[in-house]
């Protein structure tokens, strides 16, 4: 018997309203392995509440990859610890979750503000979960990013956007659709971006700092990731396999192979793609994609991951080859549950 769909909670911004109205002191984190989604939207809520006159403060479970590095001019990103952040996590009066709505994939923070006494508030475009963590939530899975949302929000309560808010539901747009290619790049997605540009915002000085500014380690790791890239079930999936000993050898940072993935989904002929990267931890990352067939969410839930039917991540258990067999065979099963393609 499958599960009973769950009801997804609809966005109501005058409850959020009400909510955000009555409290003072802020938090506002998003999950591990921080997007240009997650912290752009943080970027525009923080500035939002600044020009409301609020304590906020951004405190994540991961530092900013040096890929964003250019929003730290604009807003102000923590990075947690715990002897650090406990007196500011204790007189919080709300905490905002943005980009994912389960405390897991926010490690130890998580942790800590399951157990605040603050009101949750979770926004959010993934696959819900009933799984009590926010007092209230605004979920839209048919939002290309939380960005988005966070800026329709701003919208519904006639409040103006100001540059810095621009620019980070900005980013948070142009990230989540792969710079306006994946198949959440709606006419919703674009009007936004439209609004946004038309309040000044320079959409090829930020696509240069998001897309135009790679480290050499990035490209040398690349080429050798695409020379290497394995091509398995019959040429159904394409895995790109990152060892540590790679990884060391270029001086690469996990958050380099940011899009590896996305240049392997454009092989013609596979179903799905998957990127493993071997942590210091030894744990393996993966980044998961689908052409549109298979659910790579369902493949990254049975590894306590998840994400978008069609984008997914999980984290799993080394070592790096042990890793590939279980993607290989939860990849299998996957693809035996919508039938192999006519040869030919
Ligand atoms: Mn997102």
């Amino acid at each position: 018997m499958s599960p009973q769909p769950i009801p997804v909670p609809e966005p109501d911004w005058n409850a959020i309203g009400d909510a955000f109205r009555e409290a003072r002191r802020f938090l506002i984190t998003t999950h591990v392995n921080p997007d240009g989604d997650g912290l752009g939207a943080e970027l525009g809520l923080w500035a939002y509440l600044k020009s409301r006159g609020k304590d906020v403060r951004i405190v994540n479970p991961d530092p900013l990859p040096p890929r964003y590095a250019f929003l730290e001019e604009l807003g102000h990103y923590e990075s947690y610890t715990p002897a650090e952040h406990e007196a500011v996590i204790a007189d919080r009066d709300i905490v905002v979750v943005l980009d994912i709505s389960k405390w897991e994939r926010l490690d130890g923070l998580g942790e800590r503000l399951s157990r605040s006494d603050a009101r949750t508030v979770c926004i959010d475009h993934h696959p819900f979960e009933a799984n009590g963590m926010a007092d209230l939530y605004a979920v839209d899975l048919k939002a290309a990013a939380t960005g988005q949302l966070v800026y329709e929000m701003i919208r519904a309560w006639n409040h103006e956007v100001d540059p810095v808010m621009a620019t980070g539901f900005y980013v948070s747009i142009l990230t989540d659709t792969g710079s306006f290619r994946f198949s959440n790049s709606d006419a919703r997605a674009h009007r936004v971006a439209a609004e946004l540009i038309s309040l000044g915002l320079d959409p090829n000085d930020l696509y240069e700092k998001v897309y135009g500014n790679s480290s050499l380690a990035r490209i040398r790791l690349l080429g050798e990731a695409l020379s290497t890239l394995r091509v398995e079930l019959e040429g159904n999936v394409i895995l790109l396999v990152l060892s540590r000993e790679m990884m060391d050898r270029h001086g690469a940072l996990a958050s380099d192979t940011e899009g590896f993935v996305d240049i392997a989904r454009t092989v013609q002929g596979s179903e799905g793609v998957g990127l493993l990267m071997e942590r210091a931890d030894g744990k393996i990352k993966t980044s998961l994609r689908s052409k549109g067939r298979i659910s790579v969410n369902r493949i990254a839930t049975r590894f306590g991951g998840g994400g978008h039917e069609l984008a997914s991540g999980a984290t799993l258990e080394g070592p790096l080859d042990e890793a590939i067999g279980s993607l290989l065979a939860a990849f299998a099963d996957e693809i035996a549950r919508h039938g192999t393609r006519p040869a030919g």
